[in-house]
């Protein structure tokens, strides 16, 4: 069945290279050695000498996960994620995940096949005709289409330099079938590959930028730090717990930076977050965009009067971006550069002296949190009968205690929210959910990229609308054996399972099959399922998950009234009015 080839076809004078070789030789010698795809015309034979040469090729059901896959192994390791998709349906299943990498600022590139030029450019209809590289364009950062095999070294390398260089994000690859097949003289292709020296060149900040941001922040009188998934990305995790510790500062994490200092960290203020917004007189952003997660820096919030008046908070913002700042209040201090040279520069700066922020502020925060933890450690306590999402997210937050370095993938709408607050992360780059705009689908896709690209264990907490989206890829979980232990909070629906069809008709457009038992997908292919009812019954079945590290799912049955109409953002959804 296989059409796998020898590397190198021969004829008697020339040892000759074809496109499949050159563009595996180029990932290669870049250091890409994973591949997240989904086989078909025009690029199952890349996928199968790719698997032949050595790298690791994951096949998925879906293109979208394996581009969710890619995105999320770019974030994780700072090399790009590849996805590789066939033509037209499958680029386009793939693109979401583009988008989604060039929104999030994570490196990745999407490879697509496609058909031949002359007839999609005249559309004469070919299989599976489609200006791919066209629609790529607005979504990606960079879009490159190649045409000649001795021109694939150059497409990777500017693929690779565009995906990681400065704000990192998504590439698109236009690969034509008719490329794959074209022969060329091996010397003349091994000579043509590039490998890309410095590929994500340190940008150093400006030393008057570093001045005026630690000039600002030394005359607050209640500063705080921002710190965001681009702090996370940087991996410059010893520097920013030195810099957070040795100001003294408070700081609260966005979702993806939880664990960048341990959430039970003493300056951590994320359990007094609404306090410390308003608050706040100057505010260090670090990797951490003024966008919709926070309230675009103004309006109530902020303490503004109205929902678009500025709080009057002065900001620095820390960016490997120079267009960021301004973007949507006046940014005082803009320090542009990569995150680990920022860090460091203001480290070095702040060796001589620095005085902790006043006590008052320290104490006033100290106070709410300690509040705030006591009345959801009292709600943790609960044990209701049916469990609700607390007393099943109690659970899992003791077993991550116990296993900090497990990966954590999260995704839903309460089953988001609420164990974004109630879960806390001991480590960087634990944490890895929805991201910038809040989607659903990431879930399966994630867990394969964080088993593959970390080897450790990895604990997904899904809404049971979230989980959907990805479900059928519990067989890729499955098939490649991926310690992967998958919880489905279950409620019988979108945000909750109660909403009925006031015609009487059909389901409400919110539900699903009630007591649906999510737990025999994973049993269908090999896993192991569980139906929990309990926290105890929860609690024992991740512990044994993580044991064994065989794939499993839990079906955690929780109260089918449980959640709220989109959980914490419910002010972004717009309700009829009432009749
Ligand atoms: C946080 N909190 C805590 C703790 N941590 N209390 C006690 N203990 C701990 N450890 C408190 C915190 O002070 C807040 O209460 C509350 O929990 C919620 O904290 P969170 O989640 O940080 O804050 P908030 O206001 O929800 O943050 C806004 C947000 C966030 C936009 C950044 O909601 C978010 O990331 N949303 C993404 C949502 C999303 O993408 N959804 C996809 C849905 S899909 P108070 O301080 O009292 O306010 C389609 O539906
Ligand atoms: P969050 O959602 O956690 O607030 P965002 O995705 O909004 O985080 O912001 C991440 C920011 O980090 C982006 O503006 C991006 O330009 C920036 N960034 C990403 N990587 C780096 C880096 N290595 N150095 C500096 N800034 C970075």
């Amino acid at each position: 069945m296989g059409t796998v080839e020898p590397q190198v076809a021969s004829d008697a004078q020339t040892q000759l290279t074809d496109g499949f070789q050159l563009v595996i030789d180029a990932l290669k010698l870049n250091g890409i050695d994973t591949i997240y795809g989904l086989p078909g015309i025009p690029i199952t034979d890349l996928t199968r000498r790719a698997q032949a040469e050595g790298m690791r090729v994951l096949s998925f059901r879906h293109e979208q996960n394996a581009g969710y896959a890619a995105s999320i192994a770019g974030f994780l390791t700072q090399k790009p994620g590849i996805c590789l998709t066939v033509s037209a349906p499958g680029f386009l299943n793939g693109l979401n995940s583009l988008a989604h990498a060039t929104t999030n600022c994570f490196p990745m590139i999407l490879i697509s096949g496609s058909s031949e030029r002359e007839i999609v450019d005249l559309q004469q209809g070919d299989y599976e005709e489609m200006d791919q590289l066209a629609i790529a364009r607005p979504l990606a950062k960079a879009a490159y289409r190649v045409l000649h095999a001795e021109d694939i070294g150059v497409g990777i390398a500017r693929a690779i330099r565009a995906a990681v260089s400065g704000r990192p994000g998504g590439v698109y690859l236009d690969l034509p079938a008719k490329l794959f097949a074209q022969s060329i003289d091996a010397a003349v292709g091994k000579k043509s590959l590039i490998k890309v020296v410095d590929p994500a060149p340190k940008q150093i900040p400006a030393p008057d930028a570093v001045k005026r941001a630690l000039d600002l922040l030394r005359g607050a009188k209640k500063p705080l730090i921002i710190l965001g998934k681009g702090a996370a990305y940087a991996q410059a995790d010893a520097d920013i717990r030195a810099l957070v510790e040795k100001t003294g500062i408070p700081y609260l994490p966005m979702s993806m930076a939880k664990g960048l200092l341990p959430d039970t960290h003493e300056q951590s203020a994320a359990a007094a977050r609404s306090y410390v917004l308003p608050e706040a007189d100057v505010v260090m952003l670090i990797g951490a965009r003024l966008n919709w997660l926070l309230s675009h820096g103004k309006g109530k919030t902020w303490g503004g009067k109205g929902h678009k008046d500025w709080g009057g908070q002065k900001f620095i913002q820390v960016d490997i971006s120079p267009q960021e700042a301004d973007s949507n209040v006046r940014v005082d201090a803009p320090v542009v550069g990569d995150i680990g040279s920022c860090v460091s520069a203001f480290l070095n700066e702040i060796r001589s002296g620095w005085s902790k922020p006043p006590a008052e502020w320290l104490n006033a925060i100290n106070e709410r949190k300690t509040k705030n933890i006591a009345k959801m450690a009292e709600t943790l306590a609960k044990n209701p009968s049916p469990m609700n999402f607390h007393s099943a997210l109690a659970a899992v937050r003791d077993i991550v205690k116990a296993n900090p370095d497990a990966m954590f993938v999260n995704e839903g709408a309460n089953a988001l929210d609420f164990t974004r607050s109630i879960v806390d992360m001991y480590q960087p780059r634990k944490r890895i959910d929805v991201g910038t705009w809040g989607i659903m689908g990431i879930g399966m896709g994630y867990c394969v990229a964080a088993a593959v690209t970390t080897k450790q264990p990895v604990i997904a907490i899904e809404g049971d609308s979230a989980f959907g989206f990805s479900g059928m890829e519990v067989e890729t979980i499955c098939r490649y054996n991926l310690p992967v232990c998958v919880v489905v909070l279950n409620n019988n629906g979108v945000y909750k399972g109660t909403d009925v069809d006031p015609t009487g008709r059909d389901p409400a457009p919110t539900v699903f099959v009630k007591n649906a038992r999510y737990e025999k997908l994973m049993e269908a292919f090999g896993g192991v399922g569980v139906y929990a009812t309990t926290p105890a019954e929860l609690r024992k079945a991740m512990e044994e998950a993580l044991r064994s590290k065989k794939p499993t799912l839990i079906n955690a049955v929780i109260d089918e009234t449980a959640g709220t109409e989109s959980g914490r953002i419910t002010s972004l959804n717009p309700t009829a009015k009432k009749k």
